[in-house]
């Protein structure tokens, strides 16, 4: 018999389903969150069962669990931990520990990529092509290099994942990977998938206009409330808007705070860690601290949403060079336009201001961030340079 405790995302039920594809009825699974693991790991070592082989994947144990493994094996007892954090390397000083963060090729891992991999070398699964390209879309959703490959099928394939019930995908999933057939969704699925993608793009777009930005300790944020599509939400935000060192999700229910960056220079694992949280350098979260409430609740409350820049529009185009044209929340007009040596000056309400910039980004930069501007829509454009051109012609 096995046991394996996992975790309960992607990664930790790619696992599941994969050591069911080679153990079938002989093991036994269990998902859990980060914080339960130790309890479980601990429950399952007490109970002294030398029969039943341990394995855990996608996570780690802690040091009082360390040493109740060690025991564990000295009484004859099997664990093995398989885990591809960066943080859990040090268990690699054990013969049961087997974390590995990077492949052979240098692409990062996944706990159910070493998973499949190992049960494969020890013979206990024959590979199959559906369980190959799964496993490949666990591994790129994971580590997030489907969004750099545009790898839209592995972040469907956690979107079905989140719609129905762990036992559902598992069984799905088990049926579908031992066919030596290409990984697909069944027509219904994807009628779902679209119906859920039609929804979160709905979702983002108001919550776009919801947005406030304020400065915080040095760095400005974007700061929105959202209960769903955090990933998403903090990734198209920040997109948008590169003049935001980062963007935090406020969760009232349940009183969570999140941080996402899109910038290498910006590591919000540091900003979480102010609040007591952390994370990663682009992804983090701490919970809703008073001091969370002051800075972002707060203090975002009492501002206006930020106005979106006009879309598609053909002439006020930015780094044009004729100039492109922005409003301030008080009516005042911006125009930044190319000056001499490949600089960028700015006009307020056509007085030529003293500050000049290396770039048309910087520029808007620090319009956007100090004077809350948005770009025009061309009607607007059009209306700016035919006024500037009467005027010229008055002599004004
Ligand atoms: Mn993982």
């Amino acid at each position: 018999m096995y046991k394996l405790l996992s975790h309960n995302d992607l990664d930790g039920i790619g696992c599941g389903i994969v050591a069911k594809l080679a153990f079938g009825d002989d093991v036994n699974v269990r998902y859990n969150s980060v914080q339960m693991l130790d309890r479980e790991v601990e429950r399952f070592l007490g109970e002294g069962n030398t029969g039943t082989e341990l394995i855990i994947t996608d996570l780690s144990v802690d040091e009082e669990n360390e040493t109740r493994i060690e025991e564990f094996i000295k009484k004859g007892g099997k664990v093995t931990l398989i885990d591809h954090h960066k943080t859990a390397l040090h268990l690699n000083e054990y013969e049961w520990g087997n974390v590995t963060v990077e492949q052979e090729d240098g692409k990062l891992t996944s706990a159910t990529s070493l998973l499949y991999a190992w049960l494969i070398d020890k013979g206990f699964l024959e590979p199959t092509r559906a369980a190959d390209e799964f496993v490949e879309l666990v591994r790129q959703y994971d580590t997030w290099e489907w969004e750099k490959n545009g790898n839209d099928k592995a972040r469907r394939l956690n979107a079905l994942f989140f719609m129905g019930s762990f036992d559902e995908f598992e069984s799905k999933m088990l049926e579908r990977l031992q066919s030596d057939s290409p990984f697909q969704f069944d027509p219904f699925e994807k009628q779902l998938l679209d119906m859920e993608d039609d929804k979160m793009a709905r979702y983002i777009r108001k919550k776009r206009r919801e947005m406030v930005q304020l400065e915080h300790e040095g760095l400005y944020a974007g700061v929105v409330h959202a209960e769903s599509y955090h990933s998403e939400l903090g990734n198209e935000l920040g997109k948008e808007n590169p003049h935001l060192d980062y963007i935090v999700i406020l969760n009232m229910g349940g009183r969570k705070v999140s941080f996402r960056t899109v910038h290498d220079d910006v590591d919000v694992s540091q900003v979480a860690g102010t609040f007591g949280g952390g994370g990663h350098a682009k992804a983090s979260g701490a919970s809703m601290s008073k001091e969370a409430f002051a800075s972002y609740v707060e203090a975002a409350f009492q501002k206006e949403p930020l106005r979106e820049d006009a879309r598609h529009t053909r002439y006020n185009l930015k780094e044009s060079p004729f100039g492109t044209i922005y409003r301030a929340p008080e009516g005042d007009l911006y125009f930044v336009h190319p000056i001499e040596d490949g600089r960028w000056g700015i006009e307020r309400n056509g007085r030529t201001q003293d500050e000049t910039f290396a770039t048309f980004f910087d520029a808007e930069k620090f319009l956007k961030r100090e004077r809350s501007v948005w770009l025009l829509n061309d009607d607007q454009f059009v209306k700016f340079l035919l006024d500037r051109l009467q005027k010229a012609e008055k002599g004004e």
